[in-house]
């Protein structure tokens, strides 16, 4: 925090526990830190709308990461080469470890990763919809890793900027490896659009597929969001879901050029007026279903991670077992 934004708050200071601070002084240092676009930080003073917010954001960015990691993984052992694999265990190990600086972030705003995950397995949180569609050929995960790591980026990087310094923070990192998960994708679909025909259209059937999904990634129509308004007066959105989806489409359009396929959308064109990038109309329903819980693999997704969960119920007791005699070991010592 910069010297001059605390004078400016007189004797606030950013570190003071939020029970020290009473609420209009607090108050006016979090509007003084959102109008100067600088950083709340875990121990400062925060509204409670602000905390419950970014504790649903992370937490489902944080299960989205977790959940994300099935479509793929479901793929590793039937990848066409030993190196394929290789990259292919690599990209999801790392979604696994952006889970895991996501609940980490978001433990810092006072919700335990156990809370997280018991929401998660209950059937409660939300991640996002786009793990909810199946992964039928190979090619699926070349459209996974241009598409929606793609869409993953142009939602991202904005948030590397989020006005809540441990999310804007993790974000970095994440953002620099979902770089190479897009080029990762590209790549596959490129080797595939170059051989033979029926490689072909399996890279182009691929794309027909994830193209709506990865566009409804970026969340309901602007007039149908209730969250960005608010989320953006406190700098954690920078953009709104229908400006990141036009950026998307954009680049898009751009990249499919180059792999010699096409997007399955004739409406996709750049408006010279608005100068931004439009596509046709998308079925908002269906988006709804996914949420639900009503999409297609919505099911065998939660089903998968709560049989991980409870399989990895031993590692929990041996970890809180360890903890406790080590506790009693410094009491004694002590
Ligand atoms: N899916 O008011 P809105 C990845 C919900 S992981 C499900 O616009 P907001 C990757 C929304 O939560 C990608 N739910 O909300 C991993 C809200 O419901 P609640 C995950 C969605 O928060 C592995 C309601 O709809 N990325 O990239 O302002 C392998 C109304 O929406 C979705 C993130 O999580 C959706 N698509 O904006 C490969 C990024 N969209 O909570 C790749 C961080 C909306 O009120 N999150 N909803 O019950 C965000 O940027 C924002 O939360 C969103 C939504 C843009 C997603």
């Amino acid at each position: 925090m910069m010297a001059q934004n605390l004078q400016a708050v007189g004797s606030v200071t950013p570190s003071q526990p939020q029970s020290q601070l009473d609420a209009d002084a607090g108050q006016a240092y979090f509007d003084h830190v959102m109008a100067e676009d600088s950083r709340i930080e875990p121990r400062d003073w925060m509204p409670d709308a602000y905390r419950r917010t970014l504790v649903r954001q992370i937490s489902q960015h944080a299960h989205s990461e977790i959940i994300g990691m099935q479509p793929e993984a479901n793929w590793i052992s039937r990848a066409p080469s030993l190196k394929r694999k290789a990259i292919l265990m690599a990209k999801v190990q790392d979604e696994a470890g952006h889970g895991l600086y996501l609940y980490s972030a978001a433990e810092t705003l006072g919700t335990s990763r156990d809370e997280m995950m018991g929401q998660l397995v209950a059937g409660k949180a939300r991640y996002s919809s786009i793990f909810n569609y199946p992964t039928v050929t190979w090619a699926d995960m070349g459209a996974i890793g241009w598409m929606v790591d793609g869409a993953a980026i142009c939602n991202q990087v904005p948030l590397c900027r989020a006005s809540y310094g441990p999310y804007g923070r993790a974000m970095v990192r994440v953002c620099k490896e979902e770089s190479f998960h897009q080029r990762q994708g590209f790549e596959i679909l490129l080797e595939l659009a170059n051989g033979n025909p029926a490689q072909k259209q399996m890279a182009q059937d691929a794309v027909n597929r994830w193209y709506a999904p990865s566009l409804m990634m970026f969340g309901p129509p602007d007039d149908d969001s209730p969250n960005s308004k608010q989320s953006m007066a406190w700098n954690i959105k920078r953009f709104s879901n229908d400006e990141l989806r036009s950026r998307f489409v954009g680049m898009m359009a751009e990249q499919v050029r180059v792999l010699g396929l096409s997007l399955p959308d004739p409406e996709v064109r750049f408006n010279e007026d608005t100068k931004t990038w439009e596509h046709g109309p998308l079925d908002w329903e269906e988006f709804k279903q996914v949420l639900a819980g009503r999409g297609p693999c919505n099911a065998q997704r939660l089903e998968r991670r709560r049989q991980a969960h409870d399989d990895g119920g031993w590692v929990r007791e041996a970890a809180t077992a360890y903890a406790a005699k080590m506790a009693a070991k410094n009491e004694a010592a002590a």
